[in-house]
């Protein structure tokens, strides 16, 4: 399938949103204005990026802790989740969820997750929800290759099988949980071989390339609205940060893989084939940049000058009496 010029421009400047957002999360959390785990998705731009093109906003998401590009992929408030991520009243979930916690019912995005592996049943009991109300929606839910260890994923995966629930699955491969390799952490020498031995049609692709993510995630949400049941996506990509934003978490990823996949940069590879393409020229590049840049300083800015929840709504919007 190929895509016209606008809709290339449209994937770079979401990729490049998410890059900008995370670039000043992670800037002010080391200055000190920020608190919490900030888990940052600079490096994965284009799964998120690739995925979410295809999605209408009757369409569903779930992410995990590394949310923030799903949100924005999918069409959620700069405004409100920079609010969301300083703790202020007017943020996503009034400030109090923070960073892992960023929902949004309205487009679709049905919140992030800081259990690794909790969005799994949560993506299916929604698939399930949509098969019984016959609605055409697909859900499509992001998780890690960390997750790919848990029971949660497999009983995830058996069921969509069996029911052929209307779920996209798309592993986020980046090698590692927290500092633990894949290959020391699951049996099963590649993470497709799982959902093969369910039965579900499985495509790995290089998570770094958006176009090939956009290709293969189109190909399984048009099987996944004919009603074919689910498909699984496999993303090969890198997080360029440490686990989470902190400065007493150790990297102990080797240096030369880290400056490796520096080298892959999604976003930079992307520009290039524009420009080569005569898609974009340099000072195009610019003017998105200087566009993308203002949107996210207005965002923190939003963020700065909203107020705090206040003490005694500490107790509202939660079950517990
Ligand atoms: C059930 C559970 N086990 C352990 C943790 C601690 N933990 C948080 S993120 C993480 C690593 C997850 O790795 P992966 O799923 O590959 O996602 P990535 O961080 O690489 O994006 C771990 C072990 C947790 N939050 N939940
Ligand atoms: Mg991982």
């Amino acid at each position: 399938m190929l895509l016209e010029s606008q809709s290339l421009i449209e994937l770079y400047t979401t990729m490049l949103t998410i890059r900008r957002f995370e670039e000043r999360v992670a800037a002010e959390f080391h200055a000190g204005n920020l608190f919490g785990f900030i888990h940052s998705y600079i490096g994965q731009e284009a799964i998120a990026t690739g995925v979410c093109r295809h999605l209408d906003p009757e369409d569903r998401i779930v992410s995990h802790h590394r949310g923030h590009g799903h949100c924005i992929a999918k069409g959620a408030d700069l405004n409100r989740m920079m609010a969301e991520i300083q703790g202020k009243k007017t943020g996503y979930c009034k400030g109090k969820g923070g960073s892992m916690h960023i929902a949004d019912f309205s487009i679709g995005m049905l919140g992030a997750d800081g259990i690794v592996g909790a969005g799994l049943p949560i993506a299916t009991g929604a698939a399930l929800a949509a098969q019984l109300e016959g609605e055409n929606r697909i859900t499509a839910v992001f998780f890690g290759d960390g997750a790919c260890q848990e029971g949660e994923f497999h009983e995830a995966l058996n069921l969509a099988a069996i029911w052929k629930l209307p779920l996209l699955f798309v592993c986020e491969n980046n090698h590692y949980g927290v500092n633990t390799t894949r290959e020391y952490s699951l049996a099963a020498d590649e993470i497709v071989r799982i959902p093969k031995a369910y039965h579900i049609p499985t495509h790995a692709v290089h998570g770094n390339d958006v176009e090939a993510v956009h290709r293969a995630a189109g190909e399984a949400v048009a099987a996944l609205r004919g009603g074919d049941g689910p498909r699984f996506l496999e993303c090969e990509t890198y997080r360029w940060h440490k686990h989470f934003l902190s400065d007493t978490l150790e990297d102990l990823r080797p240096r030369e893989e880290i400056e490796s996949w520096a080298q892959k940069c999604p976003i930079a590879a992307f520009a290039a084939k524009l420009v080569e393409r005569g898609v974009l020229t340099q000072m195009d590049l610019e003017r998105i940049d200087s566009g993308v840049l203002r949107e996210v300083e207005e965002a923190y800015q939003y963020a700065l000058d909203s107020p705090y929840p206040e003490p005694e709504d500490a107790l509202e919007d939660v079950y517990a009496p």
